[in-house]
């Protein structure tokens, strides 16, 4: 995984803080001693690594706690929103615009991964049904043009390079005619060494000829957080719109120039995580400091689960279960309210401290026929039943039951399979194996 240093250390701390058992001051102080210290290990800047855990520090503190979750949820929903905006807030992607063609101009340092990325992101929106053609404006390095055609084609598309032009707007002149064909069109442009006057003049000119709808910076992910300063640089001077932060596969220091970006106003785009032309990603924060943290979008849900059931509902449900008593009126309850949140397998791989809880797999993908089969077969049942199941586990009830609701044998063994998975589950964490996971459950109103 990217980062998979970064992601270890803040999922480390976020556990420190799912089982330690008081909420106060001291521990939001060692959770923020965790995560800067993991920031500042990932390259990020000092300054902003500072402002950053005041941030949450202030927000833990200050902000009045929100009903039905408790202090160290909230808390660790701060330092999810927080490192959410750090990284630039909402997603910020691309938006293709219906014109012929869509022109997205690739602009950079040398060995930065132009190229690639020309070509990667050609693969992205080729593969999302988009004509696509490339154009290699590098004209300086002898091989650029060799590079692109044989990138062209191994993903067979189109790609316009004259070979041996040493103007990249006579290259443009000579082809342009024929982009409006395209939906989308990706071009390549020549680096430098380093920030110059000359590629300054260079971008400014293909900038008034190409009048590019994005104009992308790709900059490699090792140069940490001094990535800061170029992103600045290209922003400033060349119509920069959108960074790609490429080569975050091979480096330590992704999250230092993924937030140096970000603290430019040019929003990174993408990233590129490979040397393959798969291995490209739309950047989106939230999805990306999830990943990180190891749970998904926490936010949403928490949100959802308020959705579904009111809190009384949840805290009968809560005290059933940690009664013992389980029974089919709760299985159905259950049921539905998985069905409305996704699988249940989503929602524990979104829990800090519940991803490592094995739960069968048949009991997490449950179907919308079987759930009405499974109503009818409630539909039949007696009250007693219905309260008691261990009433139906004999062949002859079984059989009737089916007959009664119009299923079969199997299908009613099915569902009280499901019953014993679920109340398997329920004296698991009523054992307290999940450690904290029985009052997150509460807290998030999930039976
Ligand atoms: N590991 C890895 N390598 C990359 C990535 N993007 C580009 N590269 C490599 O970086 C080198 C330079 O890329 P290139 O596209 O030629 O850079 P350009 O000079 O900016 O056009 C090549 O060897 C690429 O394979 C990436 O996301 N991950
Ligand atoms: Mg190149």
């Amino acid at each position: 995984m990217v980062l998979e240093k970064l992601g270890d250390a803040l999922k480390s701390s976020l556990k420190k803080i799912t089982q330690s058992v008081f909420f106060d001051e001291k521990l939001v102080n060692s959770l923020i001693k965790d995560i800067q210290r993991a920031l500042l290990k990932a390259d990020v800047n000092v300054e902003l690594v500072f402002k950053l855990s005041k941030d949450i520090k202030k927000r833990a503190l200050d902000e009045k706690l929100p009903k039905g979750i408790s202090q160290k949820e909230y808390l660790i929903k701060i330092v999810y929103e927080e490192l959410v905006k750090f990284l630039g807030g909402k997603k910020n992607g691309l938006e293709i615009k219906k014109k012929k063609p869509f022109k997205i101009m690739m602009v950079g340092l040398f060995g930065n991964g132009k190229t690639t990325t020309t070509s990667k992101i050609a693969n992205y929106y080729k593969k999302r049904g988009y004509s696509i053609a490339m154009v290699g404006l590098d004209v300086h390095r002898p091989a650029a043009a060799q590079q692109l055609m044989q990138l062209a084609e191994k993903l067979s598309l189109p790609v316009y390079v004259d070979v041996g032009n040493k103007d990249p707007v006579k290259v443009w002149n000579k082809f342009s005619s024929e982009f409006t064909k395209y939906d989308i069109l990706l071009i390549d442009t020549a680096g430098r060494d380093a920030f110059s006057e000359s590629l300054v003049k260079e971008i400014e000119k293909l900038n008034k000829k190409v009048s590019p709808d994005e104009t992308l910076l790709v900059i490699s992910a090792d140069m940490g957080q001094t990535a800061k300063r170029q992103a600045e640089q290209f922003h400033e001077s060349c119509g920069v719109n959108g960074v790609v932060v490429t080569k975050m596969d091979g480096t330590a220091k992704g999250g230092g120039a993924i937030s140096a970006c970000s603290a430019t106003g040019a929003p990174v785009k993408f990233i590129g995580v490979g040397e393959n032309f798969d291995d490209l990603e739309e950047f989106n924060p939230e999805g990306f400091v999830g990943r990180l943290l190891g749970m998904g979008d926490l936010e949403a849900l928490l949100e959802k689960a308020k959705e579904i059931m009111s809190e009384d509902q949840a805290k009968d449900m809560t005290e059933k279960m940690m009664k013992g008593d389980f029974n089919f009126f709760d299985l159905f309850e259950q049921i539905n309210a998985m069905k409305k949140m996704g699988s249940l397998s989503k929602i524990v791989d979104m829990i800090p401290g519940m991803g490592g809880m094995k739960l069968p797999k048949d009991m997490l993908d449950v179907q919308e026929d079987k759930i009405q089969k499974w109503k009818h077969i409630m539909a039949s049942m007696t009250k007693k039943e219905l309260e008691n199941p261990d009433l139906v586990f004999n062949k002859s009830r079984i059989e009737r039951l089916a007959s009664g609701s119009g299923t079969t044998s199997s299908d009613v063994r099915q569902l009280l399979k499901q019953y014993r998975q679920a109340k398997k589950m329920m004296k698991k964490m009523k054992g307290g194996k999940g450690g904290d996971m029985k009052k997150m459950m509460k807290n998030m109103g999930m039976g």
